[in-house]
């Protein structure tokens, strides 16, 4: 069993996607052990990204991350981190075949609908940038 942080971004949020992503997610398998909504900050969303704070995108990124509500899920399931990575499709949404939920409901690199870590270690610091222990018992 593997657990992976998926979010769903505020693009895919404000148009009402969230819902549908979430079916998905539970019609391919994986489960979904914590789910909230919430509003990042600017800080908060810089606090989440910060290794990718040297990259040439990173403000316009955490601006968006913070524009606003997102959905934030906990995913378990064998293998979970590759799946939901899987069921995503490509960072790049006009590049992603139209079965995924980036094809589906993602417009570009940077407004592409949800996020999901892409390393066991990602994973347990992703998860609990968002989840305490109790959320998750
Ligand atoms: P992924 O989310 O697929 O793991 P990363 O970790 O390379 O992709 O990038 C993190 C986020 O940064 C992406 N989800 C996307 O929103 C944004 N991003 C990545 N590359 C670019 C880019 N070239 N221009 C704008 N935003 C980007």
């Amino acid at each position: 069993m593997q657990r992976t942080l998926a979010l769903v971004k505020p693009d895919a949020y404000a148009a009402g996607h969230h819902g549908a992503i979430a079916a998905k997610i539970q019609e391919s398998g994986l489960v979904i052990v914590a789910l909230k909504s919430l509003h990042l900050t600017r800080t908060q969303a810089e606090g989440f990204y910060h290794v990718h704070k040297a990259r040439p995108f990173f403000g316009d990124l955490c601006k968006f991350m913070s524009e606003g509500k997102i959905l934030a899920m906990v995913l378990e399931g064998n293998e979970a981190i590759a799946r939901w990575r899987a069921l995503m499709g490509p960072t790049d949404a006009t590049k992603a075949p139209k079965d995924t939920i980036r094809g589906m409901f993602g417009t570009n690199v940077e407004r592409n609908a949800t996020h999901g870590s892409d390393a066991p270690e990602t994973a347990t610091f992703e998860i609990g940038f968002f989840f305490s222990g109790l959320d998750l018992a």
